[in-house]
C-alpha cells in the first residue's frame, strides 16, 4: 500500500499529529496535496496512544498508505496541582533522531504547490524555522492578548514586494518572537528535546501558555528561529487582514485556522471562508479514490471513519 515516491528519501518526512478522528477527513486532504504536488518525501502521522487503541481508524490509515508513529502523552509537570494540558505531543519529533529532518504540517493545511525545498533548505545549526504569528486578531478575540494588534504584527513589517518576513531585531515589537507552529521545520536532537521537555516542566510561563507547543518553541528557541515566508504557512484570515502582501498564487501552504473547512459544506464567499472551496475540491478527488475502489474495505472505512467527521450537508 501507498508506493513511495520517486527519488524518496526516507531520512526526511513529513509529519502531523492526530489525537482523535476528528481531524482525519483533514489529514486524508493534507496527503493528497503533498503527493498531488509531486513531493518526493514521505507524510507519517503521529498519532496517541488513544488514537493507536482505535484498530478501525488505525486500519483506515493502513487503507491510506499513510505510515503511522505511535507517540507517548507529553504534558508539563503540574503546577500548583494543575496540568494546562494541550498539544504538546508535537514536541515528540524533537526525540526523533532516527531521522534528518522533519517538517511538521498542521492537518488543516492544504499543499497548493512542492515544497520539498524545505527538506534542504539552511536553518541554521540547533535552530528550527517556522512562518511568524499573525497577531492582527481580526475577529476581536476577547482571550487573545491585548496587544495582538495589527500594529504590532510581524506580517505588517513583512516586505509587500518579496514575501520576505521581517527580521528578528533587538529593537522589534514583542509580537515579532512568536511563530506558528502548524508549520515547523527541526533537526531531531536529543539534546533540543531535552531542553524542550525541561522548558515544558519548569518555564514559568508554561501554565498559562494559550498555544502550548507554538508558545513554548517561541520561548525556547527566541532569537534562534529563522522566519519563513509567509507563503509556508498562510493563515487564512490573512487573505484579509495583510491582502497588501497576500498574492493567491505565491502561497504554498494554505492553513485553515479558526473555522474548518469539513464542519461544513456551505462556507462563506468573503475573502478568507471563500479559501474552503480549494478544501472541498480536493476533499472530492480523496472520496472518489476511496468510494470508487473495488476494495470493499477501503469503501466500508470511508463510510465508517471518515463521512461520520466530514460534513455531508
Ligand atoms: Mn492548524
Amino acid at each position: 500500500m501507498g508506493s513511495l515516491p520517486h527519488g524518496h528519501d526516507p531520512t526526511k518526512i513529513w509529519s502531523t499529529l492526530l489525537t482523535n478522528r476528528g481531524y482525519f477527513g483533514g489529514a486524508l486532504v493534507l496527503n493528497h496535496t503533498l503527493r498531488k504536488t509531486g513531493s518526493r518525501y514521505q507524510l507519517k502521522i503521529m498519532v496517541t496512544r488513544e488514537v493507536e487503541a482505535d484498530t478501525e481508524f488505525m486500519e483506515a490509515f493502513q487503507a491510506a498508505g499513510i505510515p503511522t508513529i505511535v507517540v507517548d502523552k507529553i504534558e508539563p509537570a503540574p503546577r500548583d496541582g494543575k496540568v494546562n494540558k494541550g498539544t504538546w505531543e508535537k514536541l515528540a519529533p524533537w526525540g526523533m533522531t532516527e531521522y534528518e529532518r522533519i517538517v511538521l504540517l498542521d492537518s488543516d493545511q492544504v499543499i497548493l504547490h512542492n515544497i520539498d525545498e524545505m527538506m534542504t533548505m539552511d536553518i541554521g545549526e540547533g535552530c528550527i524555522a517556522a512562518a511568524h504569528a499573525c497577531t492582527c486578531n481580526p475577529k476581536k478575540l476577547a482571550h487573545y492578548s491585548k496587544d495582538w494588534v495589527p500594529e504590532n504584527c510581524a506580517f505588517t513589517a513583512a516586505n509587500k514586494r518579496t514575501g520576505e518576513p521581517a527580521a528578528i531585531t533587538e529593537a522589534c515589537p514583542a509580537n515579532h518572537h512568536l511563530l506558528n507552529s502548524g508549520t515547523v521545520i527541526l533537526e531531531p536532537s536529543k539534546a533540543q528535546y531535552d531542553a524542550l521537555i525541561h522548558a515544558m516542566n519548569t518555564h514559568p510561563d508554561v501554565p498559562k501558555m494559550l498555544f502550548f507547543d507554538q508558545d513554548l518553541l517561541a520561548v525556547v528557541y527566541r532569537s534562534r528561529w529563522k522566519p519563513l515566508p509567509y507563503t509556508y504557512n498562510a493563515l487564512k484570515p490573512m487573505r484579509e487582514c495583510h491582502a497588501d502582501l497576500w498574492r493567491d498564487e505565491d502561497v504554498k501552504v494554505l492553513h485553515y485556522i479558526l473555522a474548518k473547512p469539513w464542519k461544513s459544506r456551505t462556507y462563506g464567499d468573503d475573502v478568507v471562508e471563500s479559501t474552503h472551496r480549494l478544501w472541498w475540491e480536493f476533499y472530492a478527488e480523496v472520496e472518489k479514490e476511496w468510494t470508487e475502489t473495488f476494495d470493499e474495505d477501503k469503501r466500508r472505512l470511508w463510510r465508517d471513519v471518515v463521512v461520520p467527521v466530514v460534513a455531508q450537508k
